[in-house]
């Protein structure tokens, strides 16, 4: 079995947790009322109100004048994010992360009841050591994994036992699946295609006509409940990136290089918990206009220390910034050339 977790309203709780005064009350995390603000993410009691991610901070302020706004701090969520995962990889035989706040566990060959007792126990540690809240669904394939920790949100724990994957999947709405976007989702119900049932059962034949091609087979098998991935990703990671678009452009040196150096250290872990180095570093830089420039450099032995990757980093931004020297709305930094050896010729 296995099962995904993701972290409940996470940007919100963190807020939450660093300052109590703010818990019980509609808090929203994004970009200012009145600049590009969009809304990174809402507390649950800030949701009642009908306030949901990327949504203008404008519009959010209209629906809930008393809400508590804040500008996002991701190197805050960063750091919890670390401890989250550190706790949980402690706890797990494997783990794949795919961003901050969520990763799919392995739980190994076990039953849905043992299932259900080691993630309460996930969910209680985090909870009780970190004061996160989180949901996890358990299954026996990622996709029904992740719609399945998404159904009882917040706090919730759902466990598809082997062989009641149709029985969960084909009642929900198309929308829930992984890999239908918006325009997917417009497509299929002009076609009548409104739950997932209606999109599993489609013919080969009809699947050709409503999305052709690739696409349609793996959506279709993901409406199964299928996986084209296997249950741990055998292909090992090529590259790790973190990046950051700034709610308003930045300028000062200082700001970038405390991102430089909390990206770094994020990255460092990914690196060493794998037990990985990377040769190739590069940073990543948008301006204004939204134009991109990126600054790559291959060093001769692979590195994982945060001091060393931020170096490296800092030094690929102020190379960018003497190409165009003009404030920042994003900036980034990834690691790639992975070295396996590294570690062992250490010794
Ligand atoms: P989500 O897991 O999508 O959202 P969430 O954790 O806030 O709420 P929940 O899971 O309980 O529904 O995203 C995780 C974090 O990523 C979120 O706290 C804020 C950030 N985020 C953005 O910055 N922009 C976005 O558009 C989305 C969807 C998330
Ligand atoms: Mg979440």
């Amino acid at each position: 079995m296995l099962a995904h977790l993701d972290l409940d309203a996470f940007f919100a709780s963190v807020e939450e947790l660093e300052n109590p005064s703010l818990a019980g009350w509609p808090l929203v995390v994004g970009g200012e009322a009145f600049s590009r603000g969009v809304v990174s993410t809402a507390n649950y009691e800030a949701r009642k109100y009908g306030i949901h991610s990327a949504m203008s901070s404008a519009e959010a302020r209209k629906l809930c004048p008393f809400a508590t706004f804040v500008r996002p701090n991701i190197k805050l969520y960063r750091n919890y994010s670390l401890r989250v995962w550190d706790l949980v990889g402690k706890m797990v035989s494997g783990m794949e992360q795919l961003g901050l706040d969520e990763a799919y566990l392995e739980l190994g060959d076990i039953s849905p009841k043992v299932a259900i007792r080691k993630v309460k126990e996930i969910q209680g540690r985090i909870k009780k050591e970190l004061g996160l809240s989180c949901s996890l669904g358990v299954a026996r394939t990622r996709v029904v994994a992740k719609v399945a920790s998404d159904y009882k949100k917040p706090g919730g724990l759902v466990i598809i036992s082997p062989g009641g994957e149709a029985a969960f999947l084909n009642p929900l709405d198309i929308r829930v699946l992984p890999g239908v976007g918006p325009k997917c989702e417009t497509r299929l119900r002009a076609l009548g295609i409104n739950v997932i049932g209606d999109l599993a059962k489609l013919s080969s034949q009809e699947l050709s006509i409503v999305i052709p091609g690739k696409n349609g087979k793996s959506l279709r098998e993901r409406a199964r409940g299928i996986d084209a991935d296997c249950l741990f990703d055998p292909q090992p990671r090529l590259s790790y990136s973190q990046e950051e678009t700034f709610s308003s452009d930045i300028s000062d040196l200082a700001r970038l290089k405390d991102e430089i150096d909390s990206q770094a250290l994020w990255l460092s872990k990914r690196l060493t918990k794998q037990n990985l180095a990377a040769k190739t570093i590069s940073c990543k830089v948008r301006y204004p206009d939204f134009t991109i420039r990126t600054r790559s450099r291959t060093l001769l032995q692979a590195i994982d220390d945060p001091k060393r990757i931020a170096e490296v980093g800092y030094a690929l931004l102020l190379r960018a910034l003497i190409d165009r020297n003009e404030p920042l709305r994003l900036l980034g930094l990834r690691v790639a050339g992975f070295d396996k050896e590294h570690q062992l010729t250490l010794f």
